[in-house]
Parts: C-alpha cells; structure tokens; sequence
C-alpha cells in the first residue's frame, strides 16, 4: 500500500478494497466537513525566534489519516521484527516504532517538492514518502523488487523521484549531503526546502556544525531535524552530550523544541521551519521523541533503560494511542471501528510481506552495477599502476 495514497486529503482515506470499518468512517465523515481545533500536547520551547501559538486546527479526515499512516508504520516494524528473527532480513535492521509522529507530521506539512535525507531509521520515512509496503519489505529481504533493487538492504532505502535521498549509514553524513540539496534549491530558485534528519547521538558531531555554518552564512533553506530519541546506541544524551537541548546548539542558528510523539506538533513545526527556512535560512528543530525497539535488532534495549521507562512512554506518550484518543473524543469513529481498521492494516502488511517473499534475489551481474555512474569508463589497474585490470561498466 502506499501511504501517499492516504495522505492528509480528504477522502482519500479507503483503501480499494473497501473494507466495512472504512466505509462506515467514510460515511461519517461525509457529513462531518467540520474542521476541529487541538491543543497541542506540549507547548514549543523556542531559540531565537517567535514560537508559533499551541494550536492547529484538523479536519476528521486528517485525524484518520493520521491514524491509519502511524498505524501502518506500526505494523510495519513489527513484521520487519519477526522477519528478521526469521533470519529473512539479514544485517543491520533498526526500526522506528515509536518516532512515526515525526514521519508523519512532517510530510503533512510539506510536498514531495521538499526532500528529506536521514540516516539508517528509514523505513517509516520511505512510507511516509509515498513508497510502498512491499518495495519495503522486498528491499528489507534482499530481493529485487526492493526499493533499491535489494542491493541496499535497511539502511538504504530511496525514492528520488519523491525527494527521499535515503537512507544512510554513517552517523551525521547524512546532514552536509542534505544541505547540498538544500543548496541545490535555493539554486534552482524552487521555493523548496530540505530536512535533514539526525539523532541525538549524531548531533554531537562536528560536520554537523560545518554544515549549519555554511547553510547559516548562505541562507539556505535547510531544516535540521534533530529526532531525539535520547538513547544513541546504548549511551543516554546526558553521557554524550554536556548540553542536551539540541533545539539551542546552533548558537545563532533559531531553533524550536517539538513534542515529537504529536503529529500535529509536529506538523505545526515543521509548516513554521519550512516559512523561515525559505525567508531566513536554516532553522533546527528538535523533536522530542523515543524508539521501542533496541538501537538495531542486535540489542534487546533493556540494558541500558529500565522496562518501566519504555512501559511509561508507551502509556503516557504513546503517538498512535494520542490519536486514537482525539478521534474517540470527537465521536469519530467508535474503538471498534478503529479495531477493524488495525486488523485491514495488519492483513495488508501481511500480504506486503507475502508478495515480497515472491521476489527474487538480485541476478549476480548486479552485483557491477550502480557503483559508478555508467560512461566514464572506470579503469581498474594493477598494483603496478601500469598493467590494466578491467574496465567497469
Ligand atoms: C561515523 C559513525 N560512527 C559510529 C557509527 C556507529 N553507530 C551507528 S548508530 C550510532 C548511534 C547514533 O545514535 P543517534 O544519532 O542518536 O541515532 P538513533 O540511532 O538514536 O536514531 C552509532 C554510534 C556509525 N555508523 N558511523
Ligand atoms: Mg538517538
């Protein structure tokens, strides 16, 4: 399924299948065109700037759309979880449940036109970006219908054509690479901006503020989005970072802290970085956040927090239960109704997942291809310099 499809439009929120508990919300929502005002969670904390006011008005089919989207990343963790204990995912795997407000949030906000670049957390953001569940899963196994053609595996999922530019390994690389989209755009005069996504262990590093120097001194319209999950691997913030309030660490950069388990929060942010970004320059955002799941499938993510930590965020904080509880309070939809709706979701990621296991594995002779850009005729040569090994393709 692509999430596109259920992007914050209204009525576009079935499926094709129509399934009952879609068709009696759509129903509802037919005769409900109110819009519908909502305290946000937390207010924003600023840094050299105006916060923009605690409230976003929504419509009913945003809060289900809302729903629906958070709920399929949900899903999708999940099932990426047992694949990989099932040994069909192989390598690195990190999951986002948990964070899917700031995925989901922030493409409310925004079009395809604006790019997002993160690290290796990126399957939701895929989905967000209107990538589909099965590109997702076969990509995940390995296999060629994958959204990288299988050759990249968790870490490395795109989709350019949508302004995803991935998908990255490397702790903080990711951020210099997004202000060169970001460059690209002021260029290209395209009134588009770039959010270059970053944890809270990555925001310590240096080319991150090599980066914001530059975007800072040319204003170009970059947003860093610091998703603080407050765990980088197994270290907690207050081990690595002597001041953990992201949202200030640019120095005369502004900055804006965000709850980030509230998509609309989360949103309303993002609508007000992509504003400055586009007039000012370069604005970070730090969105407050947490992962269920340990850093990757290697670590169980219970040595280094207390269960009680994780239970309580889940209870108190939790993204897709926050909108459960808003679509209950404005009659809606009913909880069963909201039940069905997970269980149509959880059989279409079943289904994603059993198409997926359909596609083959990349033939060997791909094994030579996008590793260099084709027609510059790479030459491969001996030890020696002189004796001439092989010319790529
Ligand atoms: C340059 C570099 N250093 C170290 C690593 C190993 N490493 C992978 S993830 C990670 C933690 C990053 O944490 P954070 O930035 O908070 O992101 P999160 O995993 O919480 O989303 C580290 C140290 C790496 N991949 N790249
Ligand atoms: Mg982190």
């Amino acid at each position: 399924m692509a999430l596109s499809r259920l992007s914050s439009t209204a009525g576009r929120l079935c499926s094709p299948t129509p399934a009952t508990a879609c068709s009696l919300l759509h129903r509802q929502l037919s005769t409900a065109s109110d819009t519908i005002t909502i305290d946000i969670s937390v207010p924003f904390t600023a840094h050299r700037c105006d916060p923009p006011p605690p409230t976003i008005t929504t419509t009913p089919s945003e809060l289900l759309t809302f729903f629906r989207d958070m709920a399929t990343m949900r899903r999708m963790e999940i099932a990426a979880d047992s694949l990989y204990k099932a040994k069909l995912i192989r390598g690195f795997c990190h999951l986002y449940d948990g964070q899917e407000a700031v995925a989901v949030g922030m493409e409310a906000a925004i079009t395809k036109k604006d790019c997002i670049i993160t690290a290796y957390r990126d399957h939701c953001l895929f989905l967000g970006r209107g990538g589909t569940l099965e590109e997702s899963f076969a990509e995940l196994m390995g296999r060629r219908d994958g959204c990288s053609k299988g050759k990249g595996g968790s870490m490395h999922f795109y989709k350019k054509e949508s302004g995803f530019y991935g998908g990255h390994g490397i702790v903080g690389a990711q951020v210099p690479l997004g202000i060169g989209l970001a460059f690209g755009q002021k260029y290209l005069k395209d009134e588009s901006v770039t959010f270059a996504l970053y944890g809270d262990g990555a925001a310590n590093q240096g080319q991150l503020f090599e980066a914001l120097n530059i975007a800072a001194l040319w204003d170009l319209p970059a947003i860093l989005v610091c998703e603080n999950n407050h765990y980088g691997m197994g270290t907690a913030e207050w081990r690595a970072a002597k001041s953990p309030a992201y949202y200030k660490r640019g120095d005369y950069v502004p900055g804006l802290k965000v709850d980030g388990m509230d998509a609309f929060a989360v949103k309303k942010a993002c609508q007000f970085a992509k504003e400055h970004a586009l007039k000012n320059g370069p604005i970070i955002l730090e969105m407050d956040t947490y992962r269920y799941h340990g850093h990757s499938m290697s670590d169980p993510g219970s040595t280094y927090r207390t269960r009680d930590e994780i239970s309580g965020v889940r209870q108190e904080r939790d993204p897709v239960e926050r909108i459960r509880k808003l679509i209950l309070a404005h009659d809606l939809a009913t909880d069963k109704e909201l039940k069905d709706i997970e269980k149509e979701l959880r059989k279409e990621v079943d289904d994603s997942v059993a198409k997926a296991k359909e596609s083959a594995l990349p033939d060997s002779s791909e094994l030579f291809t996008n590793i260099y850009a084709k027609g510059y005729g790479v030459q491969s040569y001996g030890a020696d310099r002189k004796e001439l090994r092989a010319v790529l393709p």
